[in-house]
Order: structure tokens, then C-alpha cells, then sequence
């Protein structure tokens, strides 16, 4: 019998296990608790001074650490947006995709892989505007993927535009005379088209919406997680001092997150005081489990070699 070794194996480590080195000597590595450490790059964000961004950031890494997470098996996908550059600074597998358009990539993905823990980051602009026709059908299907959403109310990106939540009178470049329209809902939205696991957070909430997101993940299904993130440049209406005055928690309400008619009602709060915490939530069958080819064995890692495709590309000649 050979001999053999431990070694510890970092977050990012992958597959030494059980390798005979050299003479007979095995290295059987050790499975090390992931630290934030492990998540964290050389390339660090731009974002402006006080932008809540930073905090969703330290929280989505504070989450995987919390689940012991493993980073080769977890992908961020992202759109376009200042939150939208998230995944450059997690040590995962990331993808930032194009404006609205992370949704259609990460059920790809999901598909492809579907033991893979697929997370969504996007921005309100991106998640509930130009992409909000793929948020409300991915809802709908159930699918299994945390969807992050950094809601600050406006386009920062793009320097302040109004949003698909800005609230009425909000003024930007884009209405100056203020907002006219009703802001999208997004708690009552993921309630009504389907998401199976409904929370909204704050960003300036770690603790809290570290469970959020932590519960978000573990969840089998569609989790949507509403962040409000201060936008410190580009909206000066909700602000890190209105909020502190607006919020309440839900779980210190007595709120049932079973109660789908509860959760609704919550949900259509509005006014002085807006709630945060876990809405709704519900054990459902995935989109996922109803396909009969991710039963098994990741379309990813089946064995194709001995697939002869000629036959089919017959057909277009
Ligand atoms: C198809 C397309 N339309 C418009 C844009 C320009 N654009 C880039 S980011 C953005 C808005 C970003 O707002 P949001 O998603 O709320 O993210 P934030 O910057 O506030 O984090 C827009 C309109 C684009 N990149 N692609
Ligand atoms: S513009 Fe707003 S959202 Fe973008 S980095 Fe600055 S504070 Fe953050
Ligand atoms: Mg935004």
C-alpha cells in the first residue's frame, strides 16, 4: 500500500486527490474551509465612494463562505451595469454577459451543467427593464438560480437615467420634470409570475442580507433577491438616511413566508415603511426536474466521442 500524505486543498483547488506522486507516495488532500480570502482577487472594484455595490459584493462572498461554497462549481453571471461588474471580483467561474441578456446565459449554463451552483447579479435597469420579459418567464419555469438584483433605483452606469423602479417625480437627464410612470414591484412580480423563493435585502444590511442570500442559493428554484443599494452619485433620494428611516424586517413582524396572500399583502406596502427579509417561499418541482436528460450525468460531462452526428447533418445537405 502506498504510502500517503495530507495536504491542505484551497478554495480554488481541484482534483490532486489520491494521486500517487512519486514512489509510491499518495497525496490525499484535506478539504479546507473556503475563506473570504479564497474568493477575493487582485483586481478591485471602481466603484464611486459609498456605493452600495461594495457591500452586496462583500455579502455574496460572506454567503458562499458561510455555505462552504466550492468556487469551481459555482458560476456568477452578470449583465451590463455598474453592479454588473461583480463577477470580475469573486473568485468563481463568472460571465458578464450583455445588457438584460444574463438570464438566457445562465439557464444555458444551468442546463448544461446542472449541479452547478449558477448565480445571476444584475442591476434594476438590466433585471427589470431591458431583461424584465426573460426575468418574468425564468420565473415562471422555476428554474433553479439565485437571481441577486442591485436595486438602486436609477441607471448608474449610463450616469442617472431614471429606472424601471425609480419612484414617481424621481428627475434625471431622462425626466427632467420627474418620473411619471408607476415603478415596477418586484417583490410582488417574482410572487405572482412564480419564484418560489421571494426576498428583498439592503445593502447596508450584511448580516441580514447574508441569510438572504445564503437561504437564496441553498433554495431549489427560482430565488429573487430584490437588494436595495444606495446610489451614491446618481440618486439622492434614497439614501443610506432613508432608508435607515423607511425599513423594517419582516421576520421581527411575524411575517409567515408560507402565506403566499401575506406575502402579497406585504409586498404592496409602500409609503413610510417598506419591508425587507424572506417574502415567500415554497417547495416546487425545478423546470430542471422535469427534463429527463438532467436526470442524471451533467450534458457537460457526458461522454460524446462515440456520437456520430453525420446522419443528422445529412439532412441539410
Ligand atoms: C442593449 C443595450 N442597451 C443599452 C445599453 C446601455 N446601458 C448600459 S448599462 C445601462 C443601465 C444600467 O442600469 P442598471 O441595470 O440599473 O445597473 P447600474 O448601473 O445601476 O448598476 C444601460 C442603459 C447597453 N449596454 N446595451
Ligand atoms: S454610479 Fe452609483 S451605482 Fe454606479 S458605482 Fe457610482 S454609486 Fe455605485
Ligand atoms: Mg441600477
Amino acid at each position: 500500500m502506498p504510502a500517503e500524505f495530507k495536504v491542505p486543498l484551497n478554495g480554488n483547488g481541484n482534483g490532486l486527490n489520491g494521486i500517487e506522486v512519486s514512489h509510491g507516495l499518495k497525496v490525499l488532500q484535506e478539504k479546507k474551509k473556503l475563506t473570504m480570502a479564497d474568493l477575493t482577487p487582485k483586481e478591485l472594484p471602481t466603484w464611486c465612494g459609498g456605493c452600495g455595490d461594495f457591500n452586496i459584493l462583500f455579502t455574496i462572498k460572506n454567503a458562499l463562505v458561510e455555505l462552504d461554497a466550492d468556487p469551481a462549481n459555482t458560476l456568477l453571471v452578470s449583465g451590463i451595469g455598474c453592479g454588473s461588474k461583480t463577477p470580475h471580483f469573486v473568485k468563481t467561474y463568472g460571465f458578464e454577459g450583455l445588457h438584460g441578456r444574463s438570464l438566457p446565459v445562465a439557464t444555458g449554463a444551468k442546463f448544461a451543467n446542472h449541479k452547478l451552483d449558477v448565480i445571476v447579479v444584475t442591476g434594476d435597469g438590466d433585471g427589470y427593464g431591458i431583461g424584465g420579459n426573460h426575468l418574468i418567464h425564468s420565473m415562471r419555469r422555476n428554474l433553479d438560480l439565485t437571481h441577486i438584483v442591485q436595486n438602486n433605483e436609477v441607471y448608474g452606469l449610463t450616469k442617472g437615467q431614471y429606472s424601471p423602479t425609480s419612484p414617481p417625480g424621481f428627475k434625471s437627464p431622462s425626466t427632467p420634470q420627474g418620473a411619471i410612470e408607476e415603478p415596477v414591484n418586484p417583490v410582488a412580480l417574482g410572487i405572482t409570475m412564480g419564484a418560489t423563493y421571494v426576498a428583498r435585502g439592503y445593502a447596508y444590511e450584511v448580516n441580514h442580507l447574508k441569510q438572504l442570500i445564503a437561504g437564496g442559493i441553498k433554495h431549489k428554484g427560482y430565488a429573487l433577491i430584490d437588494v436595495f443599494q444606495p446610489c451614491s452619485t446618481y440618486n439622492k433620494v434614497n439614501t443610506i438616511a432613508w432608508y435607515k428611516e423607511h425599513l423594517y424586517k419582516l421576520e421581527e413582524a411575524g411575517h409567515d413566508p408560507k402565506d403566499k396572500m401575506q406575502a402579497m399583502a406585504r409586498a404592496m406596502e409602500g409609503g413610510d415603511k417598506l419591508p425587507i427579509g424572506l417574502f415567500y417561499k415554497e417547495e416546487k418541482p425545478t423546470y430542471e426536474a422535469g427534463l429527463p436528460q438532467l436526470n442524471g450525468v451533467p450534458l457537460s460531462k457526458m461522454d460524446i466521442s462515440n456520437i456520430d452526428i453525420t446522419p443528422m447533418l445529412e439532412r441539410f445537405k
